[in-house]
């Protein structure tokens, strides 16, 4: 049993708005708090302000209940759960600017006893961080109640859930809980222990940021040594999809997909913390990250080269922006990056986008004068060449429409 029954989530992106939901939805009182107006007034119509299944019927459910509301202002709550943004800065480093807002946020509310737990992707060192910049606002508390000092307990609670099943992961997930004190742990389990049915590991604060930021990393250089196989594959003039199919009957060997590239905001951006933490030791995750990075580039001159033998009238069809299947989100798409990339470097030549999850191109790609947001079918009846980059659903019945194009197949759609 959780003694706490206020949280403020504090973020109310792909991670605080399903994290705050589920907490509404299991009878904690829920506030969520956003910088954005527009995202604020959204939950407080019962909305989702971007596509991931089921957390509709969550967030309506909660806000018509009274157990969740948004606002703009951190409210007081027993618990903070932290769930903002960690970009890397132009150096790779980790931006850990939209923490600290969080934190000064929070620190006029506190009155002691509270538990704040950092759930954004974050470099070794940054809870502490948080915790060391929270408590130099209001000196008053202390970690550990040293000197009689009220305790405010830290924990990072690092979120693994798959975009596309968020609502199913962050219930049967297995969760690390890293406490900066043992207190400060067994409060974050007993709170996530109210909806999560997996195991909850407790452990300290920088083993569990490493622990998520070294997950993402294995995926990553898994997903690499994928990618550079298509690439020499190509060169050999071997199918890639046979020869991973052929390996993987090999008891101990499961060989990922290759792709146009890695994206997303956790993947391609969380390695770099490790290189970034220890530049000298990060040989292969840093290469993996290099062989991922360099995809996109490799696929933009396939295209290229396959239009030399074509008329200059040839229009180009390029299918899925997403960074991956079935999904809405663009973020360090790979995808984007290509078609940002042929449309520059191709434009004399029409490029024809289908990606049935969005309305609108793009900022990246709304200024080009030769790209058009268009139907499949309209798509493909312009198009001599055809590149497929997100293996979306709908994607998968296209193969008996491509037999006279050329096709350009990143994602072995046509293979798999
Ligand atoms: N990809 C490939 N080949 C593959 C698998 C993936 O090219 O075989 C590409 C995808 O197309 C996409 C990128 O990699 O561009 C990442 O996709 P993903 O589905 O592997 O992962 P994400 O970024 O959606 O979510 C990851 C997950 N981490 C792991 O699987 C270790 C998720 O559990 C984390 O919660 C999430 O990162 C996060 O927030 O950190």
């Amino acid at each position: 049993m959780s003694p706490i029954e206020t949280v403020a989530v504090i973020g109310l992106g792909y991670i605080g708005l399903p994290t705050a939901a589920i907490l509404a939805t299991n009878g904690f009182g829920v506030v969520g708090v956003d910088v954005n107006q527009e995202t604020v007034d959204a939950v407080n119509r019962g909305e989702v302000p971007f596509v991931e299944p089921d957390l509709s019927v969550h967030v309506a459910g909660a806000v018509s209940q009274g157990h969740l509301k948004a606002t703009t202002d951190t409210p007081s709550a027993q618990a903070y759960i932290v769930a903002v943004p960690t970009p890397f800065k132009e150096d790779r480093s980790a931006d850990l600017s939209y923490i600290e807002s969080a934190a000064r946020g929070i620190a006029p509310q506190l009155q002691g006893g509270e538990l704040i737990i950092l759930e954004s992707t974050s470099p070794p060192g940054a809870t502490r961080h948080l915790a060391d910049y929270l408590l130099a606002l209001r000196p008053e508390f202390s970690l550990d109640g040293a000197n009689g000092a009220p305790v405010i307990h830290f924990a990072h609670c690092p979120e693994r859930v798959l975009p596309g099943r968020v609502m199913i992961e962050l219930v049967t997930n297995d969760r690390i809980v890293g406490g900066i004190t043992p207190e400060a742990a067994a409060l974050a389990k007993d709170l996530y222990a109210v909806f999560c049915k997996g195991e909850i590991l407790i452990t300290d604060d920088v083993t569990a940021e490493m622990a998520k930021l070294v997950e993402n990393s294995y995926r990553d250089v898994n997903i690499a040594f994928a990618n550079e196989l298509s690439v020499i594959s190509d060169k050999l003039g071997i199918d890639v999809w046979e020869l991973i199919r052929l390996a993987n009957h090999h008891p101990r060997v499961n060989i990922l997909n290759p792709g146009p590239g890695v994206g997303g905001h956790c993947i391609a951006v969380d390695p770099w913390f490790i290189v970034s933490a220890a530049p000298q030791e990060a040989q292969l995750i840093r290469a993996a990250r290099e062989v991922n990075d360099s995809k996109p580039a490799w696929v933009v001159n396939k295209v290229i080269s396959s239009l030399e033998s074509l008329s200059p009238e040839t229009e180009v069809a390029v299918f899925g922006l997403a960074f991956k299947a079935d999904i809405d989100d663009l973020r360090e798409s790979p995808a984007v990056e290509i078609a940002d990339e042929l449309s520059k470097q191709l434009q004399t030549y029409r490029i024809n986008i289908v990606e049935p999850h969005v309305e609108t191109l793009p900022r990246e790609l709304a200024g080009h004068s030769n790209v058009e947001l268009v139907a499949a079918d309209e798509a493909l009846s312009r198009s001599a060449v055809v590149v497929l980059l997100v293996d979306h659903e709908p994607f998968k019945q296209l193969a008996p429409k491509l037999a006279d194009k050329t096709v350009i197949d990143t994602r072995g759609l046509l293979k798999r």
